[in-house]
């Protein structure tokens, strides 16, 4: 028994996440992809009646019940521009990080989300806060003035994809529930529910005795911050469940890992919290994880990055992912 080599957690995520295998990757979404994009135009009401529930992540991904769902589209706020085309719906719905349901691939994160429940859905505000309150977030979403922004998203991993996502910001959040002053930064916390999203049980998790559930934090500053956005809709509709239905947060200049999933609660504290990733593995994920072309990742450079839906448009990576303008400040010491 002792001599059984048992694997670290992290080896796992290592193979995928190496750029042989994020090509790998790669190819398998755009050729599943290829039928979809000839067509790219194509209205969603009738690629939805083409595609059967199992073939179509749009269908798959829908919430039965979706909060204030009468509410989109709603306005886009113009200030934030993409330096490049909007990504492919169907695309950004069938690649997806979401390790609750899959530790080992992104590519069926769509079909892995199809019966998994998330209405009703309530988040908990806890800690450092005026009032300790249970927020329904269908109420949640209509009390909220919502707007989308056009916004890019880089993985650590070097995939790109830029996409419409309909939210408010966090800021107008936080002043609705009024944190104490000796409140430095924010705790979010993911649903846990191993039996119904499969990668949270040890016996298939990267992490055998893990950290889940997922969580994530960020200072006041980094959580009040204009760009910082608690999204519940992406391309005009409600949000997805591959996409982290029915609220999750955007931090466009950090590596995509901060911005967590499926929040179901929200807590104000005085000291740094443990996350997710960098209590699995420091090392390489740092808890600000700001995108900078210059500190490479561990395993590899950071230097540029690929679209997920137009492989050939490698671009060079732009400190804080181009959004230098609203966070640069923050970081300056
Ligand atoms: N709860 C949770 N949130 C998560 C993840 C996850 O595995 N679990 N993956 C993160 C990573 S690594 C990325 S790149 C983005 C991907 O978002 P998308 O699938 O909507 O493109 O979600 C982030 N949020
Ligand atoms: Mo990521």
């Amino acid at each position: 028994m002792a001599l059984i080599k048992r694997p670290q957690g992290w080896e796992i995520p290592e193979s995928e996440a190496t750029p042989e295998s994020t090509y790998l990757n790669r190819r398998q979404v755009l050729k599943r992809a290829a039928g979809l994009a000839i067509a790219p135009v194509l209205a969603s009401t009738q690629a939805q009646a083409d595609h059967s529930g199992e073939t179509d992540p749009l269908v798959t991904g829908k919430q039965t019940n979706p909060p204030a769902a009468d509410l989109y589209p709603v306005l886009r706020n113009k200030t934030f521009k993409l330096d490049r085309h909007i990504t492919n719906e169907r695309v950004a719905a069938m690649f997806n990080n979401f390790y609750e349901f899959s530790t080992t691939s992104k590519t069926n994160i769509w079909k892995l989300v199809e019966h998994f429940e998330t209405h009703p859905w309530t988040i908990k505000v806890e800690g450092l806060v005026k009032e300790h309150k249970t927020y329904d977030v269908d109420a949640l979403v209509r009390q909220m003035t919502l707007e989308e922004r056009l916004y890019r998203l880089r993985c650590v991993e070097a995939w790109a994809m830029a996409v419409p996502w309909t939210g408010f910001p966090m800021k107008a959040f936080i002043d609705l529930v009024q944190p104490l002053s000796s409140a430095r930064f924010v705790k979010m916390t993911t649903f846990m529910d191993p039996d119904n999203a499969p990668g949270q049980k040890p016996r298939f998790g990267i992490f055998p005795s893990g950290p889940w559930p997922y969580v994530e934090a960020l200072s006041m500053e980094e959580a009040t911050n204009e760009l910082t956005m608690l999204v519940t809709g992406i391309y005009g509709h409600p949000l997805t469940k591959q996409h982290g239905d029915p609220i999750r947060l955007i931090t466009p200049w950090k590596y995509g890992f901060k911005s967590i999933k499926s929040i179901v609660k929200i807590e104000f504290v005085k000291d740094q919290p443990a996350t997710f990733w960098n209590t699995s593995i420091p090392h390489e994920y740092d808890l600000v994880a700001n995108v900078n072309p210059n500190i490479s990742h561990r395993r590899w450079s950071q230097s540029s990055e690929w679209l997920i839906d137009a492989e050939k448009e490698r671009r060079p990576t732009v400190i804080y992912n181009g959004y230098g303008k609203w966070v640069a400040h923050l970081y300056d010491t």
